[in-house]
């Protein structure tokens, strides 16, 4: 792995390996607790992986053998959200969940540890997740004055089922990487030592694939549960894909030239 230039980042690292960009949040101290800050740094990472055209697959973990990350950093909650050093409280987790959703890319959550709280919910909302078998998931919101009702709850349930995502989050208990794994909750679990290999062997496979394909499947999986917001993303991809065609290249030329565009000449399918 090799740092992406151009970043002064202090809670995170960002690195790059043969097309694949690896975030790792970098505060093992507080096992890999996120402040603000920490989550303005993801931000910008995930926004640099959505503008590379050479970034095909991300990879998101922690630092360390102990945590994935255990949500946001209790030490600087505060009223209204956690406050970083401008002295202001946020909820900024909540853009990077959007983030992590809508790069048309896969992203694959590498559990190494803890995933907690906050924490367990950006393994959720990561499109894969390969634990290893140290890995522990869970929810601790009600027991430490939080919730997450948003994807956190509904894309949570979509993925174990209503009773089960109840059962989380009512009785805050952990959970192994087994019975993650069991639950559907993450793709695959393997011995520590190999899960950097295995998620590195499972981006390479996904990287043989069409890029242009994964990304459709993922807007429309997102479009089936994101209601307009999904169609948005699906329809952008649409666009985007009509945009190649002469058919929408006549269109802009006829107005620039000032006549009636011609869109005869252009196949149509049944
Ligand atoms: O719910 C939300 C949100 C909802 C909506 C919108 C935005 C949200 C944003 C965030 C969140 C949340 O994340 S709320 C949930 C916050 N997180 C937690 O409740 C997890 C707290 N941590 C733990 O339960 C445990 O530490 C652990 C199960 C992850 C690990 O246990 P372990 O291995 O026994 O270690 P432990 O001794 O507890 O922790 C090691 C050190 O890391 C401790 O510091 P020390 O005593 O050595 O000074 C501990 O305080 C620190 N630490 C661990 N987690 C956090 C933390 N410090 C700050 N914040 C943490 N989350």
């Amino acid at each position: 792995w090799k740092p992406i230039e151009g970043f002064k980042f202090e809670e995170i690292r960002f690195e790059e390996f043969n097309h694949i960009a690896k975030v790792t949040i970098n505060r093992p101290r507080y096992r890999n607790a996120f402040t603000p800050k920490t989550v303005w740094e993801m931000s910008q990472a995930f926004n640099y992986c959505r503008e590379a055209l050479d970034i095909r697959v991300v990879i998101l973990t922690g630092e360390g053998d102990k945590a994935f990350c255990s949500g946001g950093d209790m030490h600087v909650k505060g009223r209204g959200g956690y406050v970083g050093g401008d002295g202001v409280p946020r909820l900024n987790v909540l853009d990077l969940q959007m983030q992590i959703r809508r790069l048309p890319k896969p992203v694959i959550a590498m559990v190494n540890g803890y995933a907690i709280g906050g924490g367990h919910v950006l393994q959720v909302v990561c499109d894969l997740s390969i634990a290893s078998d140290n890995a522990i998931f869970g929810q601790t919101g009600p027991k430490v004055g939080s919730f997450d009702a948003g994807f956190g709850a509904s894309y949570l349930a979509r993925i174990v089922g209503q009773k089960k995502a109840r059962e989380i989050w009512f009785l805050c208990r952990q959970y192994s990487a087994i019975e993650a794994e069991r639950m559907g909750l993450v793709n695959k679990v393997v011995p520590f030592e190999q899960l950097e290999d295995e998620c590195v062997d499972w981006a390479n496979t996904m990287m043989e694939r069409s890029p242009l394909a994964l990304r459709m499947i993922k807007a429309g999986l997102n479009a089936e549960l994101d209601g307009q917001a999904g169609i948005q993303e699906l329809a952008g991809d649409a666009t985007m894909l009509y945009y190649t065609l002469d058919e929408a290249q006549e269109g802009g030329k006829a107005f620039l030239e000032k006549r009636k565009p011609d869109f005869d000449k252009y196949p149509q399918f049944p």
